[in-house]
């Protein structure tokens, strides 16, 4: 182990110079870099040796996972630009599934079968409209205040699409392109309804946009940044279909929503609404803009929208101008530290947490004092702010282990901080005895997202954090000039963090969530009867209509149904494939070589694809998916006559 370190140590160490370099250069202007360590960590080399002795000394069992047995959470996180979604197990950190969802998987087939193109949606070709997607948040559907196990929400932030997983299935059934927005970053589902309180789950999930762009966005106002702007939305969980969307006066990023379902929230760093770097950075305070979902929803009805373009969704205006009395208005904009990123709110319902990246803060804001200021009985949106605690360099987001405690994410320290939230409450009121911060722990190295173990339900449990750290540098092998990321668990049942296990995620997870596998009820084989075009004895065959040749196609261990498929040169040739074996874990694949055709079928499950038999000649229609010890003589003849 030492001598493998002293191999890789030159170039790692010289790396780690430059991203201390680049970091500082990236915020200069900001101000906020003095008492900046290059990893927070001292001496390069001594962190991770450190860290190493400390995994092996404290918390190596506890990650470990026997063969054969079973993690106590499922990990849902986004993949960046990946486009993907994934799951791990957790503590092991084993990798179970990656679940494609505005990418293209040829492993599963998807943006290949009509079925996942019928999701993802084409152009009038038929082609995929986007093959792009770029995941940040993953966030579960909600029942009574915690994960009822029906649906995970994944944004893509390119395209501006909202994405729905059924967690029976882990299989994205749902995309939704939200209208005259850019930059949709931020998503959470609400967690009851605001005016009916027996409807006490999921039933809409808020979208927050980043980016401002002209209103509608088809070449007007190029040169006028100051007529652009940015909309919230509403999606109803259940359809798919926007709600409605408020303007707001700057622009969103992340969401989260009150346990009372009043109210959803989001923090803003560009309330300057400026179109460049250093316009964003120019205020001291930004904020946290606060909706009232109740108000919204009853001037939606009213008729008091307007629409934009050729969309037909209600646009309420949020923007403070259109807001004078906070009795009526739609949303409050709480003052936050400077170019905040992250909201989350507390389990215990009482307040939403947002971290100034370019302030050393964590603003605590008192869910009940919105409340009142949408009531008029608060002075200021400022007097919602219950404490803004000092907690160190570039804090991002915040995690709560049900205690009491929060657990913030420093990107420029590289490091996790533990502080208690009343204790902050105390000091902000002049208590200066108080100790706010209770630890500090080095991770490896700049974390962006951070996230416990059921942390954003009342079930938060205070078991596990995991750091989702942007640089992994010298931490694992070197594979080149891409690196893989570092996931960093770390056990917070004790006083003392402790860093229990690295593992590598391949770019780039952002936000994840932690959910209790008791909660987690998949389903191992598909119900035959669910695919409308399954194919069974009584229609598998071929069938012509004109050029249209259907294939109805079973496979069974170890055969497609047909040995042999002929069609013509210039026919549109669709096939349709139903897997009939029942044994759980008997996938088979379906490959066409030269067609590009490439997808799988899990047992009881029908997919298909429709392609032109553009070119004459014979190819092995073979199983990619190793299903039996004659798996490779699982193989048809496709022949296409010229
Ligand atoms: S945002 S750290 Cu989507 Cu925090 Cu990535
Ligand atoms: Cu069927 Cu391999
Ligand atoms: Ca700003």
């Amino acid at each position: 182990m030492g001598s493998d370190h002293e191999v890789n140590d030159a170039p790692a160490n010289s790396r780690r110079r430059f991203l201390g370099k680049s970091a500082a250069l990236g915020l200069a202007g900001a101000g906020v870099l003095a008492g900046c360590k290059e990893n927070g960590a001292g001496a390069p080399g001594s962190a991770s040796a450190s860290a190493a002795a400390a995994g092996k000394s404290h918390g190596a069992s506890k990650a470990h996972v026997e063969p054969g047995q079973l993690d106590d959470y499922y990990l849902f996180s986004s993949g960046g630009h990946s486009g993907e979604a994934r799951i791990m197990g957790v503590p092991s950190g084993r990798t179970l599934r990656r679940i494609p969802v505005f990418n293209i998987d040829p492993m599963v087939g998807w943006g290949i079968t009509n079925e996942s193109k019928a999701i993802i949606g084409t152009k009038a070709d038929g082609s995929l409209k986007y093959t792009t997607g770029d995941t940040h948040h993953v966030h579960g559907s909600y029942k009574n205040g915690t994960y009822d196990g029906r649906f995970l929400w994944v944004n893509d932030k390119i395209h501006s699409r909202l994405a729905r997983i059924r967690m029976d299935t882990m299989e994205c059934d749902k995309i939704t392109e939200l209208p005259n927005v850019m930059g949709f970053h931020g998503t959470f589902p609400d967690k009851c309804d605001p005016v009916d309180k027996s409807i006490n789950h999921t039933t809409r999930v808020f979208c927050g946009a980043e980016f401002a762009i002209p209103f509608p966005n088809d070449g007007r106002d190029l040169d006028d940044p100051s007529k652009w702007g940015s909309l919230f939305t509403c999606v109803d969980a259940e359809t798919m279909d926007v709600r409605w969307q408020v303007r707001v006066d700057g622009n969103m990023d992340l969401v989260a929503t009150s346990y009372d379902g009043r109210f959803a929230c989001s923090n803003q760093y560009n309330t300057e609404n400026a179109p460049d770097q250093a316009g964003m950075m120019a205020a001291e305070r930004d904020a946290c803009v606060f909706f009232d979902v109740a108000r919204i929803e009853a001037l939606v009805k009213a008729g008091k929208f307007t629409t934009i373009g050729s969309s037909k969704v209600p646009v309420v205006d949020g923007r403070k101008a259109a807001n004078p009395d906070p009795k009526t208005s739609v949303t409050c904009y709480v003052p936050v530290g400077k170019n905040p990123h992250g909201v989350n709110a507390s389990p215990d319902g009482k307040y939403m947490v947002c971290s100034g990246k370019l302030s050393p803060t964590a603003t605590v804001i008192e869910v009940a004092l919105v409340a009142k200021w949408f009531d008029g009985e608060l002075k200021t949106e400022r007097d919602a702010v219950v404490a803004e605690p000092e907690i160190g360099l570039g804090p991002l987001h915040t995690a709560f282990d049900g205690k009491g405690n929060a657990f913030t994410t420093l990107f420029l320290d590289s490091q996790i901080v533990k502080w208690n939230v009343a204790a902050a409450i105390a000091q902000f009121k002049g208590d200066k005895s108080v100790k706010v911060v209770l630890d500090r722990v080095d991770v490896h190295y700049q974390p962006g997202h951070g996230y416990a173990s059921m942390g954003e339900t009342r079930e938060a449990d205070g078991k596990y954090f995991n750091s989702g750290n942007k640089f992994s540098k010298d931490r694992f092998l070197p594979v080149g000039p891409l690196h893989s990321e570092t996931e960093q668990l770390i056990d917070i049942t004790g006083d003392k963090m402790v860093i229990i296990s690295d593992h590598t995620a391949y770019p780039e997870p952002h936000d994840a969530i932690i959910m209790r596998r008791d909660i987690v009820k998949t389903r191992q084989i598909y119900n035959m009867d669910d695919f409308p075009n399954k194919v069974t004895a009584d229609n598998a065959g071929i069938t012509r209509n004109g050029n249209k040749v259907h294939v109805r196609l079973m496979s069974q261990a170890p055969a497609f149904s047909m040995p042999v498929i002929k069609v013509k040169k210039g026919d549109e040739v669709t096939i349709t494939l139903t897997n009939h074996d029942k044994v759980e874990d008997l996938t088979h694949g379906c490959a066409i070589p030269t067609y590009n055709i490439n997808f799988i079928v899990n047992p009881q499950e029908t997919k298909s694809v429709t392609f032109k038999a553009d070119h004459a000649g014979a190819f092995w229609m073979y199983c990619t998916h190793f299903c039996h010890a004659l798996h490779l003589e699982m193989r048809s003849r496709f022949l296409v006559e010229a």
